[in-house]
């Protein structure tokens, strides 16, 4: 940016490297969250990447934070499938392309350590349903009951009245009450997400992501959404840059969002224009279907460049580096 410019930003108040702004250096190093619930999980991982540790220990780090929140929809708190059963999806991908993942989880704390697991002991990617769960128990990970949170009763046993599965737009977001998608957050403060993706790259300059969900909620017992799907719910490649997805993961499937997102980027785009024309696909092969359904990506390439977009309104994120620690409204296309 030359020095014109720059003051013009500075003389309307506008930082020279907030959203969608391309810092002339490389930023690093940053992490990235979806929704609002992203704050302190990017707080969780700015402690190992503000003292110079690597971005795959940050994001781990930063998805086991919400995976610790009883009373959120990430991890055991979550939401249940029809049967009443938690089931838990997460992946892990560094910047070797390491990666690892778990599928239908039962009944374990952390899903995203037994993804790390996976990835470091096994020649595998992914673990599916009770193979995943004897993996972490093998692995040294408890088994905890399988009860639901008091939210999560409380929604379910409301479901059940009616037990039909109709995903909202923006169901995990804003007080919608009660349904499958509770309040964005809990009295106590705690915040109310099913998915939490998060990317990052660290000091060194190396990009790594971690995803971990409940799922949608009432799902059909054994569904597996995007989420713990490399190339779906995450995908990084360290020469260009990574992805994350929330929302309807199927729609997500379909396309192989985040690895999409990554190509876009390989193709010049910036983060944010890569994250838009992945979603175009969504929209392209079924308009109608599109308008009734939320998908988002966040996005962050090799210079610390960072996006998002959203099919709908309503999809914030959250960024924080060595010049922010803020939420953003992403933009949207309905
Ligand atoms: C899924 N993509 O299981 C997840 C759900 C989600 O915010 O992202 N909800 O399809």
């Amino acid at each position: 940016m030359n020095r014109k410019n720059f003051l013009k930003l500075s003389s309307l108040g506008l930082s020279s490297f907030g959203i969608n702004s391309l810092p002339a250096f490389t930023q690093k190093p940053i992490v990235i969250s979806t929704w609002d619930s992203g704050k302190p999980v990017n707080d969780a991982a700015w402690k190992i990447l503000g003292a110079k540790g690597k971005s795959l220990d940050a994001v781990e780090a930063g998805a086991m934070y919400i995976e610790d929140q009883i009373s959120c929809c990430v991890g055991l708190g979550g939401y249940p499938d029809r049967d009443g059963i938690v089931t838990l999806d997460a992946c892990i991908m560094d910047e070797h392309a390491n990666c690892g993942g778990v599928a239908g989880l039962e009944q374990i704390k952390h899903p995203i350590a037994v993804a790390r697991k996976v990835m470091e002991r096994t020649p595998h990617v992914l673990l599916v349903g009770n193979g995943a769960q004897q993996f972490a128990i093998e692995n040294g990970f408890t088994k905890e009951p399988a009860t639901l949170s008091p939210d999560a009763e409380k929604n379910y046993q409301e479901w059940l009245k009616t037990s039909d599965y109709k995903p909202i737009i923006n169901i995990e977001n804003k007080k919608s009450g009660h349904g499958p998608f509770a309040p964005a957050f809990f009295n106590d403060g705690t915040p109310n997400h099913d998915t939490m993706g998060l990317i990052a790259m660290d000091f060194a300059g190396d990009l790594s992501g971690a995803v971990t969900t409940s799922g949608m909620a009432y799902k059909i017992h054994g569904r597996v959404g995007d989420s713990p799907i490399i190339g779906a719910g995450l995908f990084v490649d360290n020469t260009v840059g990574a992805a994350a997805s929330t929302g309807v993961g199927e729609e997500v499937i379909r396309i192989c969002g985040s690895h999409l997102v990554v190509e876009f980027m390989r193709q010049g785009n910036s983060p944010e224009l890569a994250c838009k024309k992945a979603l175009e696909r969504i929209i392209k092969r079924d308009p109608e279907k599109a308008k009734s359904l939320q998908v988002a990506f966040v996005a962050v390439n090799k210079k610390g460049q960072y996006g998002a977009y959203a099919l709908q309104k309503g999809f914030d994120f959250c960024v924080r580096s060595g010049t922010e620690n803020k939420m953003y409204s992403s933009k949207f296309l309905l």
